[in-house]
């Protein structure tokens, strides 16, 4: 197996793991996907992050990529053809990244949550609710905030709809990252909302623009078990170099034992610091089942605590 071989461990209802699956696609790559359980305990996934539950993770043989921001960089640093930058809009793209994964899916989130909670198992609501809207969870609460958030949808895909007019990707001629942030929320809203396909219907120019995106397709996935990917962490060796950065404001440094938690909350992943830059924290772990494996987060949105 290639030593760039990617894995990416999903579920195919994920939406956020759509937004890889359509990089993968832009970049033309084979891969191998695991299918994970979509409500922890993932007993084959934690062997590998260490305790990070979110959906996706990419690993590449003893390299684990925790949050779609860290599987997004390490792609374009590895496959660097043909890039999701095109024009160098590099953060100008990142910068889209906080809108889209912040607002915008707060929005989204709680449309589809409420759209989806007459059907919602009990203990996916249980699991969703407190994980997506704070330990303090109501659905009444959320229910209350259903019409003002579909209208801040509205409002946000009608700018990428006015914006797709005249350009068949968000920065032009050619997909790129902005296409993959903004695809997933469309995709997600088509998927969970009853209504989904009437509501979209407003937004003409989006429209013709998700099916360009969708026929850009996944790239080649191909099914491997969890266990096969727990062997191929087990035999590989981390490929990730020590790197300082001595201009950490927060003080961290290679070979701190630390604590990382999403702070969206979940559980605490345990290492010792190996890699550092402005953007990215990589910690190495050992577990009997995968042996020493580094497990990379980005830095936004996550909390990093000396031990
Ligand atoms: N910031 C994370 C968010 C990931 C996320 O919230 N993913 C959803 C799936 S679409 C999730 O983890 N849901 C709970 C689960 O799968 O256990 C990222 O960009 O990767």
């Amino acid at each position: 197996m290639s030593s760039d071989q990617v894995i990416l461990h999903d579920y195919p209802q994920s939406p956020v793991s759509e937004k890889v699956r359509v990089v993968l696609g832009m970049k033309g790559l084979s891969w191998k996907s695991v299918e994970i359980p979509r409500l922890p305990p993932k007993p084959n996934l934690m062997p590998l992050t260490g305790g990070y539950r979110l959906t996706p993770v990419m690993q590449i043989g003893a390299d684990i990529y925790c949050d779609t921001k860290c599987i997004i960089r390490e792609l374009e640093e590895r496959f660097p053809e043909p890039t999701l930058f095109p024009g160098g809009l590099t953060g100008l793209s990142w910068g889209v990244a906080e809108w889209t994964d912040g607002p915008l899916l707060q929005d989204i989130l709680t449309v589809a949550l409420v759209e989806m909670s007459p059907n919602m198992p009990k203990e996916f609501l249980n699991d969703r609710g407190p994980l997506y809207f704070g330990t303090g969870f109501s659905l009444d609460e959320v229910k209350a905030k259903y019409s003002s958030c579909l209208a801040n949808v509205r409002a946000q895909f009608g700018w990428i709809n006015v914006g797709l007019k005249s350009s068949k990707f968000i920065l032009g001629e050619v997909p790129g990252l902005p296409d993959a942030l903004a695809y997933y929320l469309v995709w997600f809203i088509r998927d969970r909302m009853v209504e989904g396909d009437q509501f979209l219907q407003q937004f003409p120019h989006l429209e013709a623009w998700e099916k360009r995106v969708k026929a850009i397709g996944h790239g080649n996935p191909e099914s491997i078990t969890d266990l096969d990917a727990l062997k191929i962490a087990r035999v590989a060796k981390v490929q990730t170099a020590e790197q300082a950065d001595p201009g950490s404001p927060l003080g961290h440094s290679v070979g701190h034992e630390v604590t990382i938690q999403p702070d969206s909350g979940g559980p605490q992943v345990v290492g010792t610091v190996h890699s550092l830059s402005a953007d990215h924290i990589s910690i190495l772990r050992e577990n009997k089942l995968v042996g020493q494996v580094c497990v990379h987060f980005p830095c936004i949105g996550y909390t990093v605590k000396t031990l």
